[in-house]
């Protein structure tokens, strides 16, 4: 077999993103040659990784003279399966029945130096291509909702077809938005989740906040430091938070009044990648789910059993993008075999 189609059938990337930190110039589709970063070089020059703020923040709202009002196939939601953020986002269109009123795209699993690619499902199974923009990258989008747009190219991406333009790109609005903004389209059973109760939103955001900081984001800040210092000021934070939130699911299914809230759905997106990605890939090894965490892993079992979210779970995907994208940190690109904990066991 040709050295160039074993590369094919393996899907290895022929060209290995560089090291450098110096600015370059690339091309989008579009013909205006854009001056970037290396979208690659995760950490800063202090060796700690800084997660940048979300650029798009609008609302889809119920209100019919909004701009962006809800109305049924209006938004399309362009997603990874690996990403944890856009994870969240897929959970909530499933849970609340969105996906016949909002259309959905799946990227390819391999993060390059153009940043997130659409693929056909024949060349990276689960992927499902751009129909609405005809995109070969996620960066196209943003350059048609803002061709000087600077910043990173992140899913998950909320486009409005109507007004040609990304909506939203911040998973933690976007969720907010699926939560209520779509009821007047749905049945009564779906009108009636409510993942964000307002009697509940303090203590749901008092989960949230330093759930983000040392969990969700705290695997990334160790996983991408780049010194040994950096790695250190973050990775104990981590484990200081799972432990908490052991101690807390000792009395609780859930984490905020014993009924699922967004507080769950944000976790659990990170606690199903810990141990086949976090634990070996971004150190986070101190501890691990299934040998550590009893309640964590009874918590996670049961949100992966609620009907429609075993099929948001693409393990092929989670795996493959973090072990064969970040060669910085993994460079043979060679991937584990373990999915983690069986989370379709008996809880
Ligand atoms: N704050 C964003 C973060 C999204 C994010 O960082 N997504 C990652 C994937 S896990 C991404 O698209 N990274 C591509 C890049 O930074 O180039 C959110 O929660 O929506």
């Amino acid at each position: 077999m040709l050295l160039s189609s074993l590369r094919l059938s393996l899907r290895i990337p022929t060209v290995r993103p560089t090291a450098s930190i110096f600015y370059k110039a690339t091309f989008t589709t579009s013909t205006k040659p854009i001056m970037s970063k290396n979208i690659l070089n995760w950490a800063s020059k202090d060796g700690e990784f800084r997660r940048q703020t979300s650029s798009f923040r609008d609302n889809v709202s119920p209100d019919a003279n909004a701009t962006f009002a809800a109305e049924p196939d209006r938004y399309h939601l362009y997603i990874s399966y690996a990403c944890p953020w856009a994870h969240r986002a897929l959970a909530v269109l499933k849970l609340k029945g969105l996906d016949s009123l909002i259309g959905l795209s799946v990227v390819d699993y391999y993060l390059g130096d153009k940043g997130w690619k659409f693929s056909t499902n024949e060349e990276c199974p689960g992927a499902i291509p751009d129909t609405v923009n005809n995109a070969s990258y996620i960066r196209d989008l943003y350059f048609k909702a803002n061709p000087d747009y600077e910043g990173r190219f992140t899913v998950p991406v909320l486009w409005d077809k109507k007004l040609k333009t990304i909506v939203n790109n911040e998973s933690s609005e976007i969720i907010r938005m699926f939560n209520s903004a779509f009821n007047a389209f749905l049945p009564e059973d779906k009108k009636a989740i409510n993942f964000y109760p307002e009697s509940l939103q303090k203590e749901i955001d008092d989960w949230n906040t330093p759930i983000y900081d040392n969990v969700n984001n705290g695997v990334y800040k160790s996983g991408f430091a780049s010194t040994q210092e950096a790695y250190e000021n973050n990775v104990f934070n981590v484990f200081t938070w799972l432990d908490k939130i052991e101690a807390h699911l000792a009395n609780t299914d859930y984490l905020v009044a014993n009924t699922l809230t967004e507080a769950d759905i944000r976790l659990w997106t990170t606690v199903i990648r810990f141990d086949p990605v976090y634990f070996g890939h971004f150190k986070c090894n101190i501890k691990g789910i299934e040998k550590d965490y009893p309640n964590i892993l009874k918590w996670a079992r049961r949100i992966y059993q609620i009907p429609g979210l075993a099929e948001t779970v693409n393990m092929d995907h989670i795996k493959k993008h973090y072990y064969m994208s970040h060669l910085q940190i993994n460079p043979t690109g060679v991937v584990p075999i373990s999915n983690g904990p069986d989370l379709s066991a008996a809880i």
